[in-house]
Protein backbone atom coordinates (compact mmCIF):
# COMPACT_ATOMS: atom_id res chain seq x y z
CA UNK A 1 0.00 0.00 0.00
CA UNK A 2 2.92 2.44 0.67
CA UNK A 3 4.50 1.80 -2.35
CA UNK A 4 1.33 2.56 -4.50
CA UNK A 5 1.05 5.95 -2.07
CA UNK A 6 4.76 6.53 -3.06
CA UNK A 7 3.66 6.12 -6.46
CA UNK A 8 0.77 8.17 -6.47
CA UNK A 9 2.87 11.13 -5.54
CA UNK A 10 5.61 10.25 -7.94
CA UNK A 11 2.61 10.99 -10.39
CA UNK A 12 1.18 14.05 -8.96
CA UNK A 13 4.85 15.74 -8.89
CA UNK A 14 5.25 14.96 -12.58
CA UNK A 15 1.86 15.76 -13.44
CA UNK A 16 2.46 19.38 -11.25
CA UNK A 17 5.73 19.55 -12.75
CA UNK A 18 4.39 19.56 -16.62
CA UNK A 19 1.93 21.14 -15.91
CA UNK A 20 4.12 24.24 -14.52
CA UNK A 21 6.12 23.92 -17.54
CA UNK A 22 3.17 24.98 -19.57
CA UNK A 23 3.21 28.17 -18.23
CA UNK A 24 6.77 29.50 -19.74
CA UNK A 25 6.22 31.45 -22.01
CA UNK A 26 7.50 29.54 -24.90
CA UNK A 27 3.77 27.71 -24.81
CA UNK A 28 1.82 30.89 -23.71
CA UNK A 29 -0.68 28.56 -21.77
CA UNK A 30 -2.40 28.77 -24.34
CA UNK A 31 -4.88 25.54 -24.29
CA UNK A 32 -4.71 23.44 -28.02
CA UNK A 33 -7.30 21.18 -26.84
CA UNK A 34 -10.36 20.69 -25.93
CA UNK A 35 -10.95 16.78 -24.77
CA UNK A 36 -8.53 14.23 -24.73
CA UNK A 37 -9.71 10.16 -24.25
CA UNK A 38 -8.85 8.49 -20.86
CA UNK A 39 -8.77 4.85 -19.15
CA UNK A 40 -11.18 5.09 -16.09
CA UNK A 41 -13.07 2.92 -14.16
CA UNK A 42 -16.05 2.97 -17.01
CA UNK A 43 -13.35 2.24 -19.81
CA UNK A 44 -12.04 4.63 -22.33
CA UNK A 45 -13.96 7.63 -21.59
CA UNK A 46 -13.50 11.54 -22.69
CA UNK A 47 -12.07 14.00 -20.47
CA UNK A 48 -12.96 17.39 -21.11
CA UNK A 49 -10.45 20.00 -20.69
CA UNK A 50 -10.97 24.59 -21.36
CA UNK A 51 -9.56 25.30 -24.33
CA UNK A 52 -9.23 28.44 -26.45
CA UNK A 53 -8.10 29.45 -29.91
CA UNK A 54 -4.11 30.22 -30.26
CA UNK A 55 -3.11 34.21 -30.74
CA UNK A 56 -3.22 36.02 -33.95
CA UNK A 57 -2.37 39.18 -35.57
CA UNK A 58 -5.92 40.29 -35.82
CA UNK A 59 -5.48 43.14 -38.16
CA UNK A 60 -5.96 40.78 -41.28
CA UNK A 61 -9.88 40.28 -39.71
CA UNK A 62 -10.89 43.76 -39.13
CA UNK A 63 -13.03 46.94 -40.89
CA UNK A 64 -11.36 50.47 -40.58
CA UNK A 65 -13.60 53.24 -40.81
CA UNK A 66 -12.49 57.02 -41.21
CA UNK A 67 -14.36 59.90 -39.68
CA UNK A 68 -14.13 62.80 -41.35
CA UNK A 69 -14.33 59.81 -44.22
CA UNK A 70 -12.96 62.23 -46.75
CA UNK A 71 -10.07 63.00 -44.15
CA UNK A 72 -7.38 60.97 -46.25
CA UNK A 73 -4.93 63.38 -48.40
CA UNK A 74 -4.91 63.43 -52.55
CA UNK A 75 -8.23 64.76 -53.50
CA UNK A 76 -7.45 67.13 -54.10
CA UNK A 77 -3.83 66.33 -54.57
CA UNK A 78 -1.65 68.31 -51.88
CA UNK A 79 2.29 68.58 -50.77
CA UNK A 80 3.35 68.46 -47.68
CA UNK A 81 6.63 69.49 -45.68
CA UNK A 82 8.74 68.14 -43.45
CA UNK A 83 8.05 68.99 -39.99
CA UNK A 84 11.82 69.13 -39.14
CA UNK A 85 12.64 70.89 -42.20
CA UNK A 86 9.92 73.35 -43.60
CA UNK A 87 11.98 73.92 -46.37
CA UNK A 88 12.24 70.21 -47.61
CA UNK A 89 8.22 69.76 -49.54
CA UNK A 90 8.67 66.74 -51.13
CA UNK A 91 5.69 64.68 -49.94
CA UNK A 92 3.36 64.39 -52.52
CA UNK A 93 0.26 62.65 -51.89
CA UNK A 94 -2.97 62.45 -54.80
CA UNK A 95 -5.19 60.01 -54.53
CA UNK A 96 -5.55 59.23 -58.20
CA UNK A 97 -2.03 57.59 -58.48
CA UNK A 98 -1.00 54.64 -56.95
CA UNK A 99 2.12 55.59 -56.02
CA UNK A 100 1.05 58.72 -54.28
CA UNK A 101 -1.74 57.52 -52.81
CA UNK A 102 -1.88 57.26 -49.19
CA UNK A 103 -5.13 55.19 -48.13
CA UNK A 104 -6.35 53.62 -45.07
CA UNK A 105 -5.79 49.84 -45.94
CA UNK A 106 -1.94 51.12 -46.07
CA UNK A 107 -1.74 51.38 -41.94
CA UNK A 108 -2.03 46.95 -42.25
CA UNK A 109 -0.10 45.78 -44.88
CA UNK A 110 3.06 43.89 -44.36
CA UNK A 111 5.58 46.54 -43.39
CA UNK A 112 9.46 45.97 -43.92
CA UNK A 113 9.56 47.18 -47.15
CA UNK A 114 11.66 50.55 -48.12
CA UNK A 115 10.10 53.31 -48.01
CA UNK A 116 7.32 52.29 -45.98
CA UNK A 117 3.55 52.74 -46.93
CA UNK A 118 1.57 54.62 -44.68
CA UNK A 119 -2.30 56.59 -44.66
CA UNK A 120 -2.07 60.31 -44.64
CA UNK A 121 -4.26 62.44 -43.60
CA UNK A 122 -5.14 66.34 -44.75
CA UNK A 123 -2.84 69.01 -44.08
CA UNK A 124 -4.23 71.09 -40.72
CA UNK A 125 -5.40 73.86 -43.25
CA UNK A 126 -7.95 74.51 -40.84
CA UNK A 127 -6.27 75.68 -37.91
CA UNK A 128 -6.66 77.07 -35.44
CA UNK A 129 -9.89 74.51 -35.90
CA UNK A 130 -8.58 70.95 -34.22
CA UNK A 131 -7.44 68.73 -37.06
CA UNK A 132 -9.42 65.50 -35.67
CA UNK A 133 -9.44 61.69 -37.21
CA UNK A 134 -11.03 58.49 -35.65
CA UNK A 135 -10.22 55.81 -37.21
CA UNK A 136 -12.03 52.84 -35.98
CA UNK A 137 -11.56 49.25 -36.16
CA UNK A 138 -14.06 47.08 -36.15
CA UNK A 139 -14.05 42.73 -35.61
CA UNK A 140 -18.03 41.90 -35.63
CA UNK A 141 -16.96 39.56 -33.04
CA UNK A 142 -15.21 39.70 -29.36
CA UNK A 143 -11.53 39.45 -28.95
CA UNK A 144 -9.30 38.85 -26.75
CA UNK A 145 -5.90 41.07 -26.93
CA UNK A 146 -2.66 38.61 -26.25
CA UNK A 147 -0.05 41.69 -27.16
CA UNK A 148 1.00 45.48 -27.04
CA UNK A 149 -1.30 47.43 -29.28
CA UNK A 150 1.11 49.41 -31.17
CA UNK A 151 0.42 52.34 -33.58
CA UNK A 152 3.39 53.19 -35.87
CA UNK A 153 3.36 56.86 -37.06
CA UNK A 154 5.21 57.57 -40.26
CA UNK A 155 5.21 62.10 -38.98
CA UNK A 156 6.03 63.12 -35.65
CA UNK A 157 3.63 61.22 -32.92
CA UNK A 158 0.31 62.73 -32.00
CA UNK A 159 0.43 65.47 -29.54
CA UNK A 160 -2.75 64.74 -28.35
CA UNK A 161 -4.65 61.23 -28.37
CA UNK A 162 -6.97 59.26 -27.23
CA UNK A 163 -7.11 55.09 -27.43
CA UNK A 164 -10.84 53.82 -26.89
CA UNK A 165 -12.80 50.47 -26.84
CA UNK A 166 -15.85 49.16 -27.18
CA UNK A 167 -17.18 46.02 -26.15
CA UNK A 168 -20.53 46.14 -27.85
CA UNK A 169 -19.94 46.43 -31.76
CA UNK A 170 -19.42 50.14 -31.46
CA UNK A 171 -22.84 51.28 -29.20
CA UNK A 172 -20.74 52.12 -26.09
CA UNK A 173 -17.15 53.51 -25.85
CA UNK A 174 -14.99 53.49 -22.99
CA UNK A 175 -11.26 54.80 -23.30
CA UNK A 176 -8.44 52.93 -23.03
CA UNK A 177 -5.81 55.39 -22.32
CA UNK A 178 -5.14 59.27 -23.26
CA UNK A 179 -1.70 60.11 -24.67
CA UNK A 180 -0.35 63.49 -24.72
CA UNK A 181 2.53 66.04 -24.40
CA UNK A 182 0.70 67.89 -21.16
CA UNK A 183 -1.34 65.60 -19.52
CA UNK A 184 -2.57 68.40 -16.81
CA UNK A 185 -3.30 70.57 -19.91
CA UNK A 186 -4.82 68.36 -22.55
CA UNK A 187 -7.19 66.26 -20.52
CA UNK A 188 -6.45 67.57 -16.71
CA UNK A 189 -5.35 64.29 -15.63
CA UNK A 190 -1.92 63.86 -13.94
CA UNK A 191 0.89 62.17 -16.36
CA UNK A 192 1.34 58.74 -15.22
CA UNK A 193 3.19 55.23 -16.76
CA UNK A 194 1.96 51.80 -17.08
CA UNK A 195 5.00 51.31 -14.60
CA UNK A 196 2.82 53.11 -12.12
CA UNK A 197 0.05 50.59 -12.01
CA UNK A 198 -0.30 47.90 -9.90
CA UNK A 199 -2.70 44.68 -8.95
CA UNK A 200 -5.18 47.27 -7.56
CA UNK A 201 -5.14 49.72 -10.07
CA UNK A 202 -4.84 47.63 -12.98
CA UNK A 203 -8.10 48.67 -14.07
CA UNK A 204 -7.03 52.61 -14.15
CA UNK A 205 -7.31 54.84 -17.17
CA UNK A 206 -4.32 56.61 -17.25
CA UNK A 207 -2.70 59.96 -19.34
CA UNK A 208 0.81 59.43 -20.70
CA UNK A 209 3.43 61.18 -22.13
CA UNK A 210 6.04 59.13 -22.97
CA UNK A 211 4.67 58.59 -26.57
CA UNK A 212 4.10 62.53 -27.10
CA UNK A 213 7.30 64.46 -26.40
CA UNK A 214 8.68 66.68 -29.55
CA UNK A 215 11.38 65.96 -31.31
CA UNK A 216 12.14 62.06 -29.83
CA UNK A 217 9.82 60.96 -33.06
CA UNK A 218 12.51 60.56 -35.19
CA UNK A 219 14.07 57.88 -32.84
CA UNK A 220 10.82 56.23 -31.73
CA UNK A 221 7.91 56.40 -33.74
CA UNK A 222 5.35 53.91 -32.22
CA UNK A 223 2.39 54.96 -29.44
CA UNK A 224 1.95 51.94 -27.64
CA UNK A 225 -1.30 50.45 -25.30
CA UNK A 226 0.60 47.95 -22.89
CA UNK A 227 -0.78 44.81 -22.63
CA UNK A 228 2.42 42.68 -21.46
CA UNK A 229 3.20 44.89 -18.79
CA UNK A 230 -0.61 44.92 -17.28
CA UNK A 231 -0.30 40.50 -17.37
CA UNK A 232 2.89 41.06 -15.50
CA UNK A 233 1.45 42.82 -12.73
CA UNK A 234 0.30 39.54 -12.08
CA UNK A 235 2.34 37.00 -14.27
CA UNK A 236 5.57 37.80 -13.07
CA UNK A 237 7.81 40.30 -14.92
CA UNK A 238 8.73 37.87 -17.56
CA UNK A 239 5.21 36.41 -17.66
CA UNK A 240 6.67 32.77 -16.31
CA UNK A 241 3.72 32.24 -14.00
CA UNK A 242 0.83 32.48 -16.62
CA UNK A 243 -1.32 30.55 -14.25
CA UNK A 244 -1.42 33.34 -11.83
CA UNK A 245 -2.60 35.53 -14.48
CA UNK A 246 -5.42 32.72 -15.28
CA UNK A 247 -6.33 32.11 -11.76
CA UNK A 248 -7.20 36.08 -11.82
CA UNK A 249 -9.41 36.22 -15.01
CA UNK A 250 -11.15 33.30 -13.91
CA UNK A 251 -12.27 35.01 -10.73
CA UNK A 252 -12.75 38.38 -11.38
CA UNK A 253 -14.94 39.37 -15.00
CA UNK A 254 -14.00 43.09 -14.69
CA UNK A 255 -10.40 42.46 -15.38
CA UNK A 256 -11.43 39.62 -18.45
CA UNK A 257 -13.69 41.91 -19.81
CA UNK A 258 -10.70 44.95 -19.54
CA UNK A 259 -8.62 42.78 -22.44
CA UNK A 260 -11.94 42.06 -24.14
CA UNK A 261 -12.90 44.32 -27.31
CA UNK A 262 -15.19 44.26 -30.27
CA UNK A 263 -13.93 47.65 -31.58
CA UNK A 264 -10.84 49.96 -30.53
CA UNK A 265 -10.76 53.34 -31.65
CA UNK A 266 -8.06 55.69 -32.37
CA UNK A 267 -8.73 59.04 -32.08
CA UNK A 268 -6.29 62.10 -33.41
CA UNK A 269 -6.80 65.23 -31.82
CA UNK A 270 -3.92 66.95 -32.45
CA UNK A 271 -0.94 66.22 -34.95
CA UNK A 272 2.60 66.86 -34.14
CA UNK A 273 4.33 70.36 -34.12
CA UNK A 274 7.96 69.75 -32.63
CA UNK A 275 7.09 73.38 -31.02
CA UNK A 276 4.89 75.83 -29.12
CA UNK A 277 4.24 77.89 -31.53
CA UNK A 278 2.60 76.27 -35.19
CA UNK A 279 3.80 78.07 -38.21
CA UNK A 280 0.48 79.73 -39.62
CA UNK A 281 2.61 80.09 -42.55
CA UNK A 282 3.00 76.46 -43.45
CA UNK A 283 0.70 74.56 -42.70
CA UNK A 284 1.44 71.96 -44.37
CA UNK A 285 4.09 70.72 -41.90
CA UNK A 286 1.17 69.24 -39.71
CA UNK A 287 -0.52 66.42 -40.39
CA UNK A 288 -1.26 62.81 -39.55
CA UNK A 289 -0.10 59.49 -41.32
CA UNK A 290 0.20 55.99 -39.93
CA UNK A 291 1.99 53.53 -41.30
CA UNK A 292 1.59 50.25 -39.33
CA UNK A 293 -0.76 49.02 -36.69
CA UNK A 294 -0.36 45.83 -34.44
CA UNK A 295 -3.01 44.10 -32.69
CA UNK A 296 -2.90 40.65 -31.25
CA UNK A 297 -5.39 38.64 -29.92
CA UNK A 298 -7.58 36.03 -30.47
CA UNK A 299 -10.94 35.05 -30.60
CA UNK A 300 -13.23 34.97 -26.77
CA UNK A 301 -14.30 31.95 -27.42
CA UNK A 302 -15.40 31.48 -23.50
CA UNK A 303 -12.55 28.63 -23.01
CA UNK A 304 -15.04 26.48 -25.29
CA UNK A 305 -13.32 26.41 -28.98
CA UNK A 306 -9.72 25.93 -30.00
CA UNK A 307 -10.30 27.48 -33.21
CA UNK A 308 -11.63 30.42 -34.74
CA UNK A 309 -12.69 30.78 -38.59
CA UNK A 310 -12.99 33.61 -40.77
CA UNK A 311 -15.91 32.83 -43.02
CA UNK A 312 -18.02 35.54 -45.04
CA UNK A 313 -15.93 38.13 -43.75
CA UNK A 314 -16.73 36.78 -40.27
CA UNK A 315 -14.78 35.20 -37.51
CA UNK A 316 -16.72 32.85 -35.54
CA UNK A 317 -15.59 30.11 -32.67
CA UNK A 318 -15.96 26.10 -33.36
CA UNK A 319 -17.58 25.56 -30.73
CA UNK A 320 -16.86 22.31 -28.48
CA UNK A 321 -18.27 20.99 -25.30
CA UNK A 322 -21.78 20.97 -26.60
CA UNK A 323 -21.43 24.87 -27.31
CA UNK A 324 -22.77 27.17 -29.69
CA UNK A 325 -22.85 31.06 -31.20
CA UNK A 326 -19.73 33.25 -32.60
CA UNK A 327 -18.86 33.46 -29.02
CA UNK A 328 -19.30 30.12 -27.66
CA UNK A 329 -21.79 31.57 -25.21
CA UNK A 330 -25.10 29.43 -24.59
CA UNK A 331 -25.46 25.42 -24.91
CA UNK A 332 -26.72 23.60 -27.92
CA UNK A 333 -30.00 23.05 -28.83
CA UNK A 334 -31.25 19.37 -26.38
CA UNK A 335 -27.89 20.11 -24.46
CA UNK A 336 -28.88 22.46 -21.84
CA UNK A 337 -29.69 20.15 -18.97
CA UNK A 338 -27.67 22.94 -16.94
CA UNK A 339 -27.26 26.81 -16.92
CA UNK A 340 -24.57 27.35 -19.61
CA UNK A 341 -21.37 28.72 -17.73
CA UNK A 342 -17.79 29.65 -19.12
CA UNK A 343 -14.53 26.84 -19.03
CA UNK A 344 -12.55 27.65 -16.07
CA UNK A 345 -8.90 28.75 -17.16
CA UNK A 346 -7.57 26.14 -14.09
CA UNK A 347 -7.20 23.25 -14.40
CA UNK A 348 -9.20 19.87 -13.13
CA UNK A 349 -10.12 19.59 -10.45
CA UNK A 350 -9.52 23.09 -9.50
CA UNK A 351 -11.61 24.34 -12.49
CA UNK A 352 -13.81 22.22 -15.23
CA UNK A 353 -14.51 22.82 -18.97
CA UNK A 354 -18.28 22.94 -18.12
CA UNK A 355 -19.52 21.32 -21.14
CA UNK A 356 -22.94 21.68 -21.78
CA UNK A 357 -24.85 18.16 -20.69
CA UNK A 358 -28.14 16.87 -22.51
CA UNK A 359 -31.63 17.85 -21.69
CA UNK A 360 -32.92 14.64 -20.65
CA UNK A 361 -29.76 13.15 -18.34
CA UNK A 362 -31.52 11.14 -15.68
CA UNK A 363 -30.78 9.58 -12.40
CA UNK A 364 -29.10 6.49 -14.56
CA UNK A 365 -26.33 8.99 -16.37
CA UNK A 366 -26.61 11.70 -13.38
CA UNK A 367 -23.78 9.76 -11.44
CA UNK A 368 -22.94 12.52 -8.66
CA UNK A 369 -24.33 15.90 -7.85
CA UNK A 370 -24.77 18.18 -4.58
CA UNK A 371 -27.07 15.44 -3.11
CA UNK A 372 -25.17 12.35 -4.37
CA UNK A 373 -21.71 13.64 -3.38
CA UNK A 374 -18.45 11.30 -4.54
CA UNK A 375 -17.08 10.31 -1.21
CA UNK A 376 -13.58 9.52 0.32
CA UNK A 377 -12.34 12.77 -1.35
CA UNK A 378 -13.60 11.87 -5.07
CA UNK A 379 -14.09 14.96 -7.44
CA UNK A 380 -17.53 14.77 -9.09
CA UNK A 381 -16.74 15.63 -12.97
CA UNK A 382 -19.55 17.44 -14.83
CA UNK A 383 -22.14 15.69 -13.25
CA UNK A 384 -21.47 11.98 -14.90
CA UNK A 385 -18.62 10.37 -13.09
CA UNK A 386 -16.32 10.16 -9.86
CA UNK A 387 -12.66 10.93 -9.72
CA UNK A 388 -11.99 8.56 -7.24
CA UNK A 389 -8.50 8.88 -4.77
CA UNK A 390 -6.33 5.74 -5.97
CA UNK A 391 -6.93 3.74 -3.08
CA UNK A 392 -11.28 4.26 -3.74
CA UNK A 393 -13.14 2.56 -6.33
CA UNK A 394 -16.99 2.47 -7.28
CA UNK A 395 -19.52 4.41 -8.67
CA UNK A 396 -19.40 7.00 -5.94
CA UNK A 397 -15.49 6.14 -4.42
CA UNK A 398 -17.52 4.45 -2.12
CA UNK A 399 -15.43 0.83 -2.23
CA UNK A 400 -11.41 0.74 -0.91
CA UNK A 401 -9.58 -0.43 -4.23
CA UNK A 402 -8.28 -3.12 -2.01
CA UNK A 403 -11.47 -5.15 -1.76
CA UNK A 404 -11.47 -6.14 -4.89
CA UNK A 405 -7.92 -7.07 -4.89
CA UNK A 406 -6.05 -10.81 -4.46
CA UNK A 407 -6.36 -11.07 -0.34
CA UNK A 408 -8.70 -8.43 0.25
CA UNK A 409 -7.99 -5.46 2.47
CA UNK A 410 -7.21 -7.84 5.51
CA UNK A 411 -3.26 -7.22 5.49
CA UNK A 412 -3.99 -3.15 4.42
CA UNK A 413 -5.61 -1.79 8.02
CA UNK A 414 -8.92 -2.21 5.85
CA UNK A 415 -8.22 -0.15 3.27
CA UNK A 416 -7.28 2.83 4.83
CA UNK A 417 -3.83 3.18 5.11
CA UNK A 418 -3.16 6.19 2.80
CA UNK A 419 -5.27 8.29 5.98
CA UNK A 420 -2.90 7.23 8.78
CA UNK A 421 0.06 9.61 9.53
CA UNK A 422 3.26 8.23 7.89
CA UNK A 423 6.25 8.27 10.03
CA UNK A 424 8.56 10.34 9.92
CA UNK A 425 11.16 8.20 8.65
CA UNK A 426 8.57 7.78 5.79
CA UNK A 427 8.01 11.33 5.26
CA UNK A 428 11.87 11.95 5.27
CA UNK A 429 11.94 9.52 2.18
CA UNK A 430 9.20 10.63 0.15
CA UNK A 431 10.85 14.44 0.63
CA UNK A 432 14.05 13.03 -0.93
CA UNK A 433 12.13 11.03 -3.26
CA UNK A 434 10.34 14.28 -4.34
CA UNK A 435 13.61 16.43 -4.49
CA UNK A 436 15.00 13.62 -6.91
CA UNK A 437 11.76 13.79 -8.99
CA UNK A 438 11.96 17.81 -9.17
CA UNK A 439 15.93 17.51 -10.08
CA UNK A 440 15.15 14.99 -13.08
CA UNK A 441 12.05 15.52 -14.25
CA UNK A 442 11.83 19.17 -14.45
CA1 LIG B 1 2.19 50.07 -44.03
Amino acid sequence: MRFQFALTLQALWTGVCQAAMQHYPAAWGHYDVCKSQVYSDEGLTWDYMACQPEAADMTQYLKVTLDPPNITCGDPPETYCALENPYMCNNECDATTEELAHPPELMFDIEGRNPTTFWQSTSWKKYPKALLVNITLSWNKTIELTDDIVLTFESGRPEQMVLEKSLDYGRTWQPYQFYATDCLDAFTMEPKTVQDLTQHTLLDIICTEDYSRGYVWKYDKTVRFEIKDRFALFAGPRLHNMASLYGQLDTTKNLRDFFTITDLRIRLLRPATGATMVDENNLSRYFYAISDIKVQGRCKCNLHANSCVFDKEKLSCECEHNTTGPDCGRCKRNYQGRAWSAGSYLPIPKGTANICIPNNIGPVTRVCDELFRCQNGGECINNVRCNCPPAYTGLLCEKPRCESELGGCAGAESGQAPLTPPSSTWLLLLLLGSMLLRATSC
